[in-house]
């Protein structure tokens, strides 16, 4: 039988007391945009597709301006986590979001019931202040632990509870220009390399949310021996906005 982290045990791999913690404040880059004139120009695309971003945008979710590039469209969020509810055996009760951003999709986690833990991994203070208080808009916020850490340094210290845990992982693509090529290149994708992200997460079952032009020889490549990955479009409208490949954990 495999035995579930308990709270205090999650918190005491965060890197250090301070790194947890039970509220952000939101900071002066934390912002609810109401009118277009006041949306920079480069997220105002974003801005207009607010309440597929988050339905509840008007009870007033907060992003930064970087948010806004990397948020998971809610449908898109909610479908991913009933995919991962049922793809994932039993046994597993953890999932951390390694990159958690303005929230979408630990809230999708927190609101699909499946997980007996829900973590949200975020590096920048402003934006993991966000993510918490658009998760408590939609009433998860108790839901979930928030950790203000790099992941990288997050995940070597959970290492002893990958059996039980999935990680899912929206990393940054290195900008809006992801779509240029017209396939991706994920060895050079910004900051992180897929390489990057595999070497930090392959111990657990992950399912990483990549530009949906991804070159999928370099996803099957991911896949450990005998075992097969498995690659979904997410689509909107008909068209779509991106691909998870879920990746079984190298044994
Ligand atoms: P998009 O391609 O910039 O917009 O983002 P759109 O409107 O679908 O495309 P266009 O061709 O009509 O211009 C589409 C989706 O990709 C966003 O909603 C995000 O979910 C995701 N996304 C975009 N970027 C740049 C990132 C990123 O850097 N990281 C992550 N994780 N997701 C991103």
């Amino acid at each position: 039988m495999t035995r579930q982290p308990a709270d205090h045990e999650i918190g005491a791999l965060s890197s250090s007391q301070d790194a947890e913690s039970k509220t952000f404040p939101l900071t002066d880059e934390c912002h609810h945009y109401q009118l277009r004139e006041d949306v920079p120009w480069d997220i105002q695309k974003y801005w207009e597709q607010r309440y597929s971003i988050f339905s509840m945008y008007d009870e007033g979710i907060y992003m930064t301006d970087d948010a806004w590039f990397g948020v998971t469209p809610e449908p898109v969020a909610v479908q991913v986590a009933k995919d991962l509810a049922e793809s994932t055996p039993t046994s597993k009760t953890v999932v951390i979001d390694i990159f958690a951003g303005a929230g979408g999709n630990a809230i999708a986690f927190a609101l699909s019931d499946r997980w007996s833990t829900v973590i949200a991994v975020e590096k920048n203070p402003s934006v993991i202040a966000c993510a918490q208080h658009n998760a408590e808009i939609y009433g998860v916020s108790d839901r979930i632990t928030w950790i203000n850490d790099d992941c990288f340094s997050y995940l070597k210290k959970i290492k002893p509870y990958s059996s039980e845990t999935v990680i899912f992982a929206s990393p940054p693509w290195g900008g809006v220009n992801y779509s240029l090529d017209d396939v991706f290149n994920l060895k050079t994708m910004l900051p992180y390399s897929i390489k990057d992200i595999h070497s930090a997460c392959k111990t657990m079952d992950s399912a990483l949310y990549l530009p949906r032009t991804s070159d999928l020889k370099q996803i099957a490549r991911l896949a450990p021996e005998g075992k097969k990955v498995e690659v979904v479009q997410y689509c909107m409208q008909g068209a779509s906005k991106a691909l998870v490949a879920y990746i079984p954990a190298a044994a």
